[in-house]
């Protein structure tokens, strides 16, 4: 009994360590500078009008949300914890916030519309558990 259980977790951990190197196979994303900056989630997905993102055991689905400069972001928020979170985007951590969402409800998905924000690279976190719930917001200039 105990050996069975040993070889599952073997196999969980085989699963587990396989399914990281598929996350590091992402494209970097390039700002319109053309720097390559350091994110590797390949669900970073944009730059785009309209964003999805899911926060679940108090950790956000995605590291990365890329909006476009001077352009409104339509940011679909699934809170699928049955307690609150919320979106908010500060200029680097510790930064002054430039934008944040209310509490939102536990077990209900909400539609954010966040106002355009200059170019630039930003943080964004839920208020609640900074520590957990954070990641990178890019706003890449496109176009001309
Ligand atoms: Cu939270």
């Amino acid at each position: 009994m105990i050996r069975r259980a040993i070889a599952g977790l073997l196999i969980l951990a085989a699963f587990t360590a396989s399914a990281c190197e598929d996350g590091k196979r992402g494209q970097p994303f390039r700002s319109s500078q053309g720097t390559s900056t350091a994110v590797q989630e390949n669900d970073c997905a944009g730059p785009s009008s309209q964003a999805e993102i899911t926060a679940s055991k108090s950790v956000f689905d995605k590291q990365c949300v890329i909006a476009v400069a001077d352009q409104p972001l339509r940011l679909t928020f699934h809170n699928d914890d049955n307690f609150q979170h919320n979106f908010a985007i500060l200029q680097g951590k510790g930064g002054e916030s430039v934008y944040a969402s209310h509490f939102l409800d536990g077990s209900i998905t909400s539609t954010l519309d966040i106002p355009a924000l200059g170019a630039g690279t930003y943080r964004f976190e839920c208020n609640i558990h900074p520590f957990t719930m954070n990641g990178r917001f890019f706003a890449p200039r496109i176009g001309k």
